[in-house]
C-alpha cells in the first residue's frame, strides 16, 4: 500500500489541520498537565488488597474524561463516513457566478465530505433502504461553502414545519424502540399515506438508489433550487449535481440484508480502502441553471423540494470535478464533529425561498448546539475555515483562540473602528435584493399540491429490472406493517402513481386495491385550509420518460475497485491464476483470495499463495464477480466445503459475472452454474477481456427472471 498516495495535495486545509494532530510515536505517557506517568493499571489502594483512596488524581483524570466520552449523536444522519479531497472548476460561469470556485480555473479548493444514512443510529447498518446523505464542505478563499445534500434529487416533505413529523414517523417507535435503521414499519406509512408529498422520495426510496453498491457509486444532489448571482448582481435559479466517475450502481434487497450481517460496515470499509489504495473516488459537478424570467414556465413549482427538474427539460452542465484523496486521521475529531450548515454560504450563491430550506437554515446552527455543546463549534479544527476570522463575537464554552484588544464592539475609535466593515468592491456578502410584496400568511401554496405526476415520471423512466426492485420493495415494506389499513391505504396511493404497480403489490400482501380511501388524500394542511384545493390533482404528463433518472443509463465501462473473489484451495493452477488475476488487475480490480481455512495455499507448481479470506469467515454477496481457476485437487478440496457450492449459487442469483477455467468449470457444473452456460456474464474458458466485459456491466439483469428460482 502507497501511504504517500493518501498524503493529500497539501492543500490549505490539510496544512491547517497539521497544526493540530498529535502523535504517541516515540513519546511517554503523560496526564493531560504533562505530568510522566509510570503506572497506568493499578489504582492508588490503602494496602494491596485495601479500598482505592479518593487522592488518586490519576485514576480520577482517567476515568472523568472516559465518563464523558460521548456526545449526542445527530437527530438524523448519525451514521456517516468521511473523507477529505479537493474541488476544480473546468471552466468558469462568471455569466452566472462571482464566486472564486465558479471562475477561477486554477484553484484546487479544499474540500471535507460526510455521506450518511438517514434513519439509524451511529452503529446501524450501512445497508439499511434508506436515503444517503451527501454533505461536502468546500472551505474556499472566501470563507466555507457547505452543499448538504442527498443521493437523490427531492425531498420527502416541502415545509420544514413537518420536519420533527417526518422523523419521528420513520424512526424506531417510541414505545418499543423498533425497528432501527428501516422505514418498514406502521409509523412511517401512516404518516405517508396521509402526507402525500412525501410519495416522490418515497417511491425513490424504494429503488435501488437507497441500497448503493458503494457511497462512490451514486449521485448527489442540493435538491433546493439555489440562486447564483453574478457580478453584476444577476441571479439565475440552479440546482446542483454530483456524477459519480464509476457510475450509478446497487446491490439487491437480497444482498443488502446478507451484507448487513456479514459487514455492516461494508460502505465504510470500501470508502477507507478505495482511498488507501490510491484509487480515489470522483464525481463531477453539474449546474441546472434556469432564467429568472422562467421561473413559472414549468408545471411545477422550482420552490418545492419534492419536485426535480428533468434533465431532458433543463440538461445538467458539467463544469467541475471533486477528487476524495485522504482519509481522516480520527474518526470522532473529523467525522463527527464536522457540522455542515446550508447557511454557510458564499458571495455568488443565495438562497431562494423554499420554505424546506428556510427552515433548514434555522436547524443546522440549532442543531450544533446541543450536538457540540458551544456556540463556538466552528473552532474545532475540521470546521475552521481556511481564512481568518475576525469578529466581535467573545467568550462561550471552549473558547480556543485568544481574541486579543480593549473592543469587544462596533463602532468603536478605541480599536481604530477594527474589525472594520468590508465593501461590496472588497468581496463583502450581500443578499439578493428579491423585489416581495405579500401578505403574511401561514399556508402552504397551491403550486405545491401536485403529488402523482413526477413518482409516475420516475417510475416509466425504469427499466424492467428497476421496476421489479420497486414492486418487491413496496411488498416488503409494506408486508412488515402489522395494520391493515395503513396497507390498503398506500394501496391506494400506490395506485394513484401507477396501477399496475398496485396490482403487483397488492397480489405481494394478499390484499385488494381500494377504490377510495377515507378522509381527504392529503391531509398534511391546516384545519382552516380549503382541503379541495390541496387534493393532489389528476396527474400529468409532461414528459413521457426522463432516462436519465434510469440506473440502466448509468456508466458501464470500468471495473477499477471491484472486489473479485477468487477461489482457490491447495494444488489451484498457477498459470491460470496469473493470467486472469493479472488481467484484472490492469484493468484495477482488487483481486481477494477465498481459501477452505486462512494462511496460505499452495499452487500446482509449489508456490504459495496468501489467502485473504476463509470461506468461514466471509460471503458472496461482499464481492461483485468470481473466478474459479483450473486444479484437479483445488477443486476437490473446494467441493468439500458446502458453504463455496453456496457462494458460487448465491453470486449467480444476485446476477453477478461469473468465470472458470479448466477444472474450475468442472466444479461450477455441481452449481446452479449449469443450467446458466449461455449467460453472457458466465465466461467458462474464455478470454479474460470477456469476464471485464461482464464485471463492468454491474449485473446481468437478464438473468434476473431464472436466476431468482435459485435456491440461495
Ligand atoms: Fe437535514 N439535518 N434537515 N436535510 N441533513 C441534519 O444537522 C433538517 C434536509 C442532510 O453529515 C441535522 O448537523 C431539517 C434536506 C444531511 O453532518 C439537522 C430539514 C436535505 C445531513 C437537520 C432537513 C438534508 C443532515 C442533524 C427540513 C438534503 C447530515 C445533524 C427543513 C438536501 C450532515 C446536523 C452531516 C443533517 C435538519 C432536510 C440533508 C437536525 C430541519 C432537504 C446530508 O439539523
Amino acid at each position: 500500500m502507497d501511504n504517500k498516495k493518501t498524503e493529500n495535495s497539501g492543500s490549505k486545509k490539510t496544512e491547517d489541520l497539521k497544526g493540530f494532530v498529535t502523535e504517541t510515536k516515540d513519546t511517554t505517557m503523560t496526564t493531560n498537565q504533562g505530568l510522566k506517568v509510570n503506572d497506568t493499571n493499578n489504582s492508588l489502594k490503602s494496602g494491596e488488597r485495601g479500598s482505592t483512596l479518593l487522592e488518586d488524581f490519576l485514576l480520577r483524570e482517567k476515568i472523568t474524561h472516559f465518563d464523558h466520552e460521548r456526545i449526542p449523536e445527530r437527530i438524523v444522519h448519525a451514521r456517516g463516513s468521511g473523507a477529505h479531497g479537493y474541488f476544480e472548476l473546468y471552466e468558469s460561469i462568471a455569466e452566472f457566478s462571482k464566486a472564486g470556485i465558479f471562475t477561477d480555473t486554477s484553484r484546487k479548493t479544499p474540500v471535507f465530505v460526510r455521506f450518511s444514512t438517514v434513519a439509524g443510529s451511529k452503529g446501524s447498518t450501512d445497508l439499511a433502504r434508506d436515503v444517503r446523505g451527501f454533505a461536502v464542505k468546500f472551505y474556499t478563499d472566501e470563507g466555507t461553502w457547505d452543499l448538504v445534500g442527498n443521493n437523490m434529487p427531492i425531498f420527502f416533505i416541502q415545509d420544514a414545519m413537518k420536519f420533527p413529523d417526518l422523523v419521528h414517523a420513520v424512526k424506531p417507535e417510541p414505545n418499543k424502540e423498533i425497528p432501527q435503521a428501516a422505514s418498514a414499519h406502521d409509523t412511517f406509512y401512516d404518516f405517508v399515506t396521509h402526507a402525500t408529498e412525501t410519495l416522490h422520495n418515497q417511491i425513490w426510496a424504494m429503488s435501488d438508489r437507497a441500497i448503493p453498491r458503494s457511497l462512490r457509486m451514486m449521485e448527489g444532489f442540493g435538491i433546493h433550487t439555489y440562486r447564483l448571482i453574478n457580478d453584476k448582481g444577476e441571479s439565475h435559479f440552479v440546482k446542483f449535481h454530483w456524477k459519480p466517475k464509476l457510475g450509478v450502481h446497487s446491490v439487491t434487497w437480497d444482498e443488502a440484508v446478507k451484507i448487513s450481517g456479514a459487514d455492516s460496515d461494508f460502505h465504510r470499509r470500501d470508502l477507507w480502502d478505495a482511498i488507501e489504495a490510491g484509487h480515489f473516488p470522483e464525481w463531477e459537478f453539474g449546474i441546472q441553471i434556469v432564467a429568472e424570467e422562467d421561473e413559472h414556465k414549468f408545471e411545477f413549482d422550482l420552490l418545492d423540494p419534492t419536485k426535480l427538474i428533468p434533465e431532458e427539460m433543463v440538461p445538467v452542465k458539467i463544469i467541475g470535478k471533486m477528487t476524495l484523496n485522504k482519509n481522516p486521521e480520527n474518526f470522532f475529531a473529523e467525522t463527527e464533529q464536522v457540522a455542515f450548515l446550508p447557511g454557510h454560504i458564499i458571495p455568488g450563491i443565495d438562497f431562494t425561498n423554499d420554505p424546506l430550506l428556510q427552515g433548514r437554515l434555522f436547524s443546522y446552527r440549532d442543531t450544533q448546539l446541543s450536538r457540540l455543546g458551544s456556540p463556538n463549534f466552528h473552532q474545532i479544527p475540521i470546521n475552521r475555515p481556511i481564512m481568518p476570522t475576525h469578529n466581535n463575537q467573545r467568550d462561550g464554552h471552549m473558547q480556543m483562540d485568544i481574541p486579543k484588544g480593549q473592543t469587544a464592539y462596533f463602532p468603536n475609535s478605541l480599536s481604530g473602528g477594527c474589525p472594520h466593515l468590508s465593501k461590496m468592491s472588497e468581496g463583502a456578502f450581500t443578499s439578493y435584493e428579491e423585489r416581495i410584496d405579500a401578505r403574511k400568511i401561514r399556508t402552504r401554496s397551491e403550486s405545491f399540491s401536485d403529488h402523482f405526476s413526477q413518482p409516475a415520471l420516475f417510475y416509466r423512466s425504469l427499466s424492467d429490472w428497476e421496476q421489479k426492485h420497486v414492486t418487491d420493495a413496496y411488498i416488503f415494506e409494506l408486508g412488515k406493517c402489522l395494520n391493515q389499513n395503513i396497507q390498503e391505504r398506500m394501496l391506494y396511493m400506490i395506485a394513484q402513481i401507477d396501477e399496475d404497480l398496485s396490482q403487483k403489490v397488492a397480489k405481494g400482501l394478499g390484499l385488494k386495491v381500494p377504490k377510495s380511501v377515507d378522509g381527504p388524500v392529503n391531509q398534511a394542511i391546516g384545519a382552516d385550509a380549503d382541503v379541495s384545493k390541496h387534493q393532489p390533482p389528476k396527474k400529468k404528463i409532461y414528459l413521457d420518460k426522463s432516462p436519465a433518472l434510469s440506473q440502466a443509463k448509468t456508466k458501464f465501462d470500468s471495473i477499477e475497485t471491484r472486489q473479485i473473489a477468487v477461489l482457490i484451495a491447495d494444488g489451484f493452477s498457477m498459470k491460470d491464476f496469473k493470467k486472469m488475476t493479472e488481467a484484472l488487475k490492469k484493468e484495477g480490480a482488487m483481486i481477494k483470495t477465498v481459501a477452505p481455512h486462512g494462511g496460505t495455499v499452495k499452487s500446482d507448481d509449489g508456490q504459495e499463495q496468501k489467502v485473504d479470506a476463509a470461506i468461514i469467515t466471509t460471503e458472496s454477496v461482499l464481492y461483485d464477480a468470481l473466478y474459479v481457476p483450473g486444479g484437479k485437487a483445488s477443486v476437490n478440496a473446494l467441493k468439500k466445503e458446502s458453504k463455496f457450492i453456496k457462494f458460487i449459487n448465491e453470486a449467480l442469483k444476485h446476477c453477478k459475472a461469473i468465470a472458470a477455467d479448466h477444472e474450475g468449470v468442472d466444479f461450477l457444473e455441481a452449481t446452479y452454474v449449469s443450467d446458466f452456460k449461455d449467460d453472457v456474464a458466465v465466461c467458462l474458458n474464455t478470454e479474460p477481456s470477456k469476464f471485464i466485459k461482464a464485471i463492468a456491466q454491474h449485473r446481468n439483469w437478464d438473468r434476473m427472471k431464472k436466476a431468482e428460482k435459485i435456491p440461495a
